[in-house]
């Protein structure tokens, strides 16, 4: 924490060592710098007018700095609105999270810029030197420890939160990626759904089901993902992932695609998720059901 020695080049009388203690370094004689007979010295109201001037810049940066970021985000700070309940636990922590950056942000930017205004150089002499202040080191150090731990514990409980399974889900789809596609099998219902080409695949959802995801892969790595669900699971050959998505809103999320560069038509790999009322999702699996599955 303390690190002994003093900063180069002073020597050891021009270093406070805390309160109490403080040594102040005598007045250099640099004749150089000193006014000469006969010089003008500025009036002290001219001094004030450069500090008044120094301090409003400071705010139209600080104010534009502010601007700037308010501007760019949006109520989730940059996130899509979530339409999962796992989804709105990922919101909530990344809303701590910035806010905690924003906040610890502020403080280091503020600190920094009242540094070089307070203590900008008026005179040749140095400013005090001070080492071994406890109460400050005490401070950085307990602090961000305390933030972290916080945070760590925000994380765990969310993860579990993600990650938790239910029972006995409502529906359950076996999710395979290929090049350069997606399978979407139900198998309570028999049938499977398969992208291609330029006619990429499309999960139906009942609004407001668990439903119950079964990803794996017959080739390569894959990953799938869609924004507003919140979900960015691995598609791994021969390993099974499975997590569980509660859909609390309706809509066609058409974003849908594979975030494992797979191979050279990994950009084909783009799906859609279509939330539905449970009486049209119940007539949509119906009919599939009828005609085979795909399309
Ligand atoms: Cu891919």
């Amino acid at each position: 924490m303390c690190s002994p020695g003093r900063p180069v080049g002073l020597p050891e009388s021009s270093i406070s060592r805390g309160p109490g203690r403080e040594a102040r370094r005598p007045r250099q004689s640099v004749s150089s710098t000193r006014p000469t007979k006969g010089a003008t010295i500025p009036p002290v109201a001219s001094a004030a007018r450069i500090t008044h001037r120094t301090a409003s810049k400071a705010k139209v940066g600080l104010a534009g700095a502010a601007l700037v970021i308010l501007t760019g985000c949006n109520a989730n700070f940059g996130l899509p609105a979530s339409v999962t309940a796992q989804g709105d636990e990922v919101t909530r922590v990344w809303r701590i999270f910035f806010l905690t950056a924003a906040g610890v942000g502020t403080l280091v930017w503020g600190l920094i810029l009242w540094s070089v205004v307070r203590y900008r150089r008026r005179s040749d002499e140095l400013p005090k030197q001070t080492l071994f202040h406890i109460p400050i080191e005490v401070a950085y150090t307990t602090i961000p420890l305390i933030i972290v731990s916080v945070l760590f514990v925000v994380s765990m409980q969310a993860t579990e939160t993600v990650n938790a399974r239910v029972h006995d889900p409502d529906v359950t789809v076996e999710v395979t990626g290929f090049q350069w596609q997606w399978r979407f099998n139900y198998p309570e219902h028999g049938f499977d759904i398969v992208g291609e080409t330029g006619r990429p695949a499309e999960m139906v959802l009942p609004q407001g089901a668990t439903v119950r995801v079964i990803l794996s892969s017959t080739d390569v790595i894959h990953a799938f993902w869609l924004p507003e669900f919140m979900v960015k699971r691995d598609a791994i050959p021969g390993r099974i992932n499975e997590f569980d998505m509660t859909v609390t809103q309706a809509g066609t999320f058409d974003s849908g695609r594979c975030v494992e560069y797979c191979g050279l038509r990994h950009d084909d790999m783009r799906f859609t998720i279509r939330v539905v009322p449970q009486a049209e999702f119940d007539s949509w699996a119906a009919g599939a059901q009828a005609r085979g599955g795909t399309p």
